[in-house]
């Protein structure tokens, strides 16, 4: 059965856009996910730790028969391939992926929880997710609700960013 992911982008050092397309080319590639819609990317002030560098954000669906744990191993295996270094916590990084949803699955294990626990206090998760996803219910509230009690003023939409992406997912 195939199942509608959200996931999420992040990214704050290096080139995030060329790691947020060979993360979307690896997810199109895989034979068990489907690639969805694509969000805007935007630029979004660091979140968590605040003396770092500005991120680029975004969220994509995909469709896919992988199990959720599955889909996360895979992200995993994107974020290492992105050059990911976990160090420090919220700290900076080349490459974050993120399983926002999984259909309507709620999801509390030691390594995994979906829906996310942190997106209704993440304006820069909520303004891309906003825009493919806005009628998804988290915790009760539609996505386009919780982005209107947490807007943040400060996240701008990156045109040449998001043209950029699209040129490289083209090639
Ligand atoms: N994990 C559990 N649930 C999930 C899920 N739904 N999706 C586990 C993905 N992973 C999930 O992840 C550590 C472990 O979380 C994974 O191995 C998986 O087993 P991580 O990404 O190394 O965690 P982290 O980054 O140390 O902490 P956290 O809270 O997950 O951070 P985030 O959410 O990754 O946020 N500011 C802006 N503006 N934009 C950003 O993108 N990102 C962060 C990091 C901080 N500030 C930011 C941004
Ligand atoms: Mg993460």
């Amino acid at each position: 059965m195939k199942v509608e992911a959200a996931l999420a982008f992040g990214g704050n050092i290096g080139d995030p856009v060329a790691a947020f397309a060979s993360a979307l080319k690896g997810l199109r590639e895989h034979p068990d996910v489907a690639l969805g819609r694509l969000s805007s990317i935007y630029r979004t002030p660091p979140w968590g730790k605040t003396d770092q560098p500005e991120f680029l954000n975004m969220a994509a669906l995909v469709e896919t028969s992988l199990p959720p744990q599955d889909l996360l191993a895979f992200c995993l295996e994107l974020e290492r391939a992105g050059g990911r270094e976990r160090r420090e916590r919220w700290g900076p990084r080349t490459l974050d992926i993120d399983i926002l949803t999984y259909g309507d699955a709620i999801i509390d294990q030691a390594r995994l929880q979906i829906p996310h626990p942190r997106i209704p206090e993440r304006a820069f998760v909520l303004t891309p997710l906003a825009e493919i996803l806005p009628q998804r219910l988290i915790g009760g509230r539609s996505v386009a609700d919780l982005l209107a009690a947490a807007t943040d003023e400060t996240i701008r939409r990156d045109e040449a960013a998001t043209d950029r992406l699209r040129d490289l997912l083209a090639d």
